[in-house]
């Protein structure tokens, strides 16, 4: 493997917020990824950056701008008062707190620089573990997710790049991305999913494969309870495969959200975090210019281990399983080291389902033409 020009963006502000006290989406994650890379030693080998918080302007190139107005009039006052435009916000999922503007654009100022970085060819590879806001939508938060950074950073990527390939092994569909771009042909949005029974948010089925000259550019891949690395991965590489080959896009974008990997609160995959990781690998082979960001991950721990082994995995190292002295991991012994394995558990997806949604995909992808 040859080494990349690494850029990681660190934005501490976006990691200082509570949603609610007790809300699963915990910011902290991402100081706790931070201080594991830091004692692993990585930060001498990529380039930190500190991005400014995006501006009312860029975050109303992807929100109605009655919503960002909105965004910036609840934080400070909390609840008072706005009764009437309490929908933009999902009570239980997307609460109101002190801080969401600030939060919102301090995350969607990170995934635009870490753009910025790439269209200016000044990093292979960027990283916003911050990022990667996947549900939220135009005129509403959703899914804990208030502004879509990843949108943003797209719409920047484009100035740049005839085509950007957008992948998302979050547990969830990534529906927001989708929407922004479903009628184009110049993103391809590749997202793996937990499906059935109503899961969270409900879409992703794979026959809405887009519309109009973004038909069949919308490519989803939905997966049952108990998945493995095998099943897994095998899935990842020949879709990724063909949808490179027939795609062929000039720059790529990877949402990592951890709760695809076994033992999340919200989840019920059985992924390790190597093999989570080696989907990320596998991307980055294609030796595009490449922003990873992070996403959904609610057992935080395992959140901070998977995206500092991804960290490691971009920079081409390899770890020691002992995790290094930090303040966030007790003594005990499962708390010391880096891989998480993987549990005894039912698994409703068979060798054959898989291959099924194999085909399934396949034959929409042999129909997309650049
Ligand atoms: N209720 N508290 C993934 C986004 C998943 C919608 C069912 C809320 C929860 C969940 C919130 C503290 C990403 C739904 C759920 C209870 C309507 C979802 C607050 C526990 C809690 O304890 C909780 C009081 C909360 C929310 C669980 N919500 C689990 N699943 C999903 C949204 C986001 O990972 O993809 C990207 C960052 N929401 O299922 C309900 C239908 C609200
Ligand atoms: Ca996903
Ligand atoms: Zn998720």
């Amino acid at each position: 493997m040859t080494t990349k020009k690494v850029a990681y963006c660190f934005a501490p502000d976006a990691s200082s917020y509570q949603l609610s006290e007790t809300h699963p989406m915990v910011p902290e994650r991402v100081n706790m990824t931070h201080e594991l890379v830091q004692n692993y030693r990585m930060f001498p080998r990529m380039t930190i950056i500190k991005p400014h918080p995006a501006t009312e302007e860029q975050l109303k190139r992807v929100h109605l701008p009655g919503y960002i107005d909105y965004l910036k009039k609840v934080s400070p006052i909390a609840t008072l008062g706005l009764g009437d435009l309490y929908p933009c916000l999902q009570a239980d999922d997307c609460p109101m707190f002190t801080g969401v503007y600030d939060y919102s654009a301090s995350i969607v100022g990170a995934s635009i620089a870490c753009a910025n970085r790439i269209n200016h060819g000044r990093s292979n590879v960027c990283i916003n573990w911050a990022g990667g806001m996947h549900h939220a939508k135009r005129r509403v938060a959703s899914g804990f997710c208030y502004a879509n950074d990843i949108a943003a950073a797209i719409l920047e990527l484009l100035m740049c790049h005839r085509r950007v390939m957008y992948v998302d092994i979050d547990l969830h569909h990534g529906d927001g991305v989708e929407e922004y771009f479903y009628n184009t042909n110049r993103v391809m949005t590749l997202s793996f999913h937990r499906f059935g029974n109503n899961f969270f948010p409900g879409t992703g089925a794979i026959k809405n494969s887009g519309v109009g000259p973004g038909k069949d550019y919308a490519i989803n891949v939905p997966l049952q309870k108990g998945i493995d690395d095998d099943q897994y991965i095998y899935l990842f590489k020949n879709i990724l495969n063909k949808a490179m080959e027939r795609f062929q896009p000039e720059a790529l974008v990877m949402q990592m959200g951890a709760d695809s990997v076994v033992g999340d609160l919200l989840g019920d995959f059985n992924l390790t975090n190597k093999g989570h990781a080696s989907c990320l690998e596998n991307a980055l082979s294609y030796n595009l210019p490449t922003i990873v960001l992070g996403g959904g991950g609610y057992s935080v721990k395992n959140v901070a281990r998977t995206w500092t082994l991804e960290t490691a995995t971009i920079l081409g190292l390899e770890l020691d399983n002992q995790l290094p002295t930090n303040s966030y991991f007790g003594h005990l012994p499962e708390d010391s080291t880096l891989y998480i394995p993987p549990v005894k558990m039912s698994n409703s997806n068979t060798n054959k389902s898989i291959r099924k949604v194999l085909r399934k995909v396949t034959e929409i992808l042999d129909r997309t033409e650049i």
